[in-house]
């Protein structure tokens, strides 16, 4: 081999040699400018009775104001999310447990439980998760939100739930524990019902991403406002059943009163062809079916749904003289005292 080829060789090796170095040097220098995502981030600062919760992501519209400063926007990131084990019991479902402690789901085993919420967001379950049976069978809808600690009025997230026999609120599967988007800080949590009464804790409670017990039915839970859930004879506390026209109050006669309009429910229903007020309407989910046993009756029969109406107003703590007039507030702090009598239908979820 002449000295000449010898001396090429070395050189082509050379310049591979430094071609190889040339593009490692170059895809490193590359990869250090691919595109790249930040992870989540953020938290919450309060000062002067302001609190500003700030995070990386989506965009949220929050308010907030102290004084002379207000926050009007801010940013939230979709990954932000808090865990609840809410715990809550119905009045309604509990007036005869088949099983003690237990809420009835008769709607649910006769097959009347809707797979779309009856609330605003309208999600829409797989029919098959209301086969569970037992203590996680879904007793109905309900509906949640988170409010701002430092104003009980503004809804941070809202969004509905399922209600199992034993009282958990839970995720769209049935079985979940309760998921919200929104920052881990403190809130006030409401919880509402189509039929009951709706009930708010009575302090903001810190919340995160540990699975925190917030337990309606304890009866050392605290709500806002006086005597917002009854007491059942077990000790536990539920809500208020009986709101069959869905305003903010609970009344047997009065301006806007249950018992009128649930007895006109029967009255006019288009099979009750001889108008008669024990006639059963039968096989339903109706606002009306007080305890939620999948009929509507107002008298006659075994139990009519207007007796835990009556039964409501008249052992109602304070209403010493046994009036059929004392209204029962849904204690929320929007029901104003002009509110609380507004006509039916007039919730806003
Ligand atoms: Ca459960
Ligand atoms: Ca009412
Ligand atoms: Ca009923």
């Amino acid at each position: 081999m002449s000295k000449a080829l010898i001396f090429n060789k070395k050189l082509m090796k050379t310049k591979f040699i430094v071609l190889i170095t040339a593009l490692i040097g170059f895809m490193s220098h590359a990869q250090s400018i691919e595109k790249f995502s930040i992870d989540s981030g953020g938290a919450s600062a309060s000062a002067g009775g302001l609190e500003v919760l700030y995070t990386i992501g989506e965009v949220n519209v929050q308010e907030s104001d102290a004084g002379t400063v207000s926050v009007s926007e801010g940013f939230i990131n979709s990954q932000s999310k808090i865990l609840m084990e809410l715990l809550v019991l119905l009045q309604g479902p509990s007036l005869n447990p088949t099983i003690a402690g237990l809420m009835n789901d008769d709607l649910r085993a006769n097959n009347y439980l809707p797979t779309t919420s009856p609330y605003a967001d309208g999600v829409t379950v797989d029919a098959s998760i209301f086969a569970t049976t037992g203590l996680d069978a879904i007793v109905d809808w309900v509906w949640v939100e988170l409010r701002q600690a430092n104003d009980n009025t503004k809804i941070v997230n809202a969004k509905s739930a399922l209600l199992q026999r034993e009282g958990e609120i839970v995720g769209l599967d049935g079985v979940s524990v309760l998921e919200m988007n929104a920052s881990p800080t403190n809130y006030y949590v409401v919880i509402k019902h189509r039929n009951h009464l709706g009930a708010m804790s009575a302090n903001p409670i810190a919340l995160s991403e540990d699975e925190t017990v917030v337990d309606f039915i304890g009866s050392s839970f605290l709500t806002f406002g006086s005597n917002a859930r009854v007491q059942l004879t077990s000790g536990d506390m539920a809500l208020w059943a009986g709101n069959v026209n869905g305003d903010t109050s609970i009344q047997y006669v009065g301006s806007a009163p249950e018992n009128a309009d649930l007895l006109a429910a029967v009255l006019n229903n288009p099979a009750n062809f001889l108008g008669l007020p024990s006639f059963p309407i039968s096989n339903v989910y109706s606002d009306f079916d007080v305890d939620m046993n999948g009929s509507v009756l107002y008298t006659g029969g075994s139990v009519p749904d207007i007796t835990p109406i009556l039964q409501n107003v008249l052992s109602y703590p304070g209403n010493f003289l046994g009036l059929t007039s004392w209204p029962i507030f849904e204690r929320l702090p929007e029901n104003s005292a002009t509110s609380r009598v507004a006509n039916s239908r007039s919730k806003q979820y």
